[in-house]
């Protein structure tokens, strides 16, 4: 049995308007190419709503249970308890963590923080794990804080914060190494995955720098 801490360590994250190839194939590819958590993130311009958001959402979370990976849904906590999610992911803007503490029960539950206070709190509150960023700067969200660099998960370390955490925002091949040597568990990641023309590549490559520099701390 994997821990959470060790199911983080490649966090691929999409909708289907982040996918230029059907987002099943895209996530199947990810998924052999070593994804080992995945998050339904299905919102701004041209998202899915109602009826097709959740058949969608029922597609991937299929693929998850037959390669055994969590399957986490963003912002949507009453879509994830209908049809049965591993886990939820919310940000300072979201529900209370209370509140979706209360409607998910022991389901998996992410909360994203942007500096030592809030992941202090977020930690006290029960949050399962950190999504720490923007670490650098990215285009897929459009509502982004001001990037704060690795060095904002060595400051959530250096606060004794030992829960499972993930850097997120612009993080690539060339950058990744950068945020595991920070102190993070794992990388979470959209386009990094999503929009290259090789998807099962581009993951493989993403996990083997994970491990790699892993191998480095603790
Ligand atoms: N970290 C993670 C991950 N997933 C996310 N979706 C976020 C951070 C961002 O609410 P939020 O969460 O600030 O914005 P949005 O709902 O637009 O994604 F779990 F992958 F680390
Ligand atoms: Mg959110």
């Amino acid at each position: 049995m994997m821990t959470l801490r060790e199911q983080l360590a490649l966090y691929f994250v999409m909708g289907s308007t982040n996918c230029p190839a059907p987002p099943q194939s895209i996530l199947e590819e990810a998924i052999k190419g070593g994804t080992t958590i995945f998050q339904f993130r299905e919102k701004g311009n041209g998202s899915l709503k109602g009826s097709e958001k959740k058949e969608l959402a029922q597609t991937l979370q299929r693929i998850c249970k037959q390669y055994s990976i969590p399957f986490i849904i963003n912002d949507d906590v009453d879509l994830a308890v209908e049809i049965g999610a591993d886990g939820v992911h919310i940000g300072q803007e979201d529900e209370q963590i209370e509140q979706v503490r209360q409607k998910i029960g022991n389901k998996i539950l992410g909360v994203s923080v942007h500096n030592a206070e809030e992941a202090k709190q977020a930690e006290l509150l029960g949050a399962d794990y950190l999504g720490v960023g923007p670490i650098f700067y990215t285009t897929t969200k459009e509502d982004i804080r001001e990037v704060s660099g690795p060095a904002v998960i060595q400051m959530i370390r250096s606060a004794e914060i030992t829960l499972p955490l993930v850097g997120i925002g612009g993080i690539d091949s060339q950058n990744a190494h950068e945020v595991i040597a920070a102190g993070a568990d794992g990388i979470a990641l959209i386009s990094a995955i999503s929009l290259q023309d090789d998807p099962q590549q581009s993951a493989r490559k993403l996990k083997t720098i994970v491990d790699e520099n892993k191998k480095h701390i603790i």
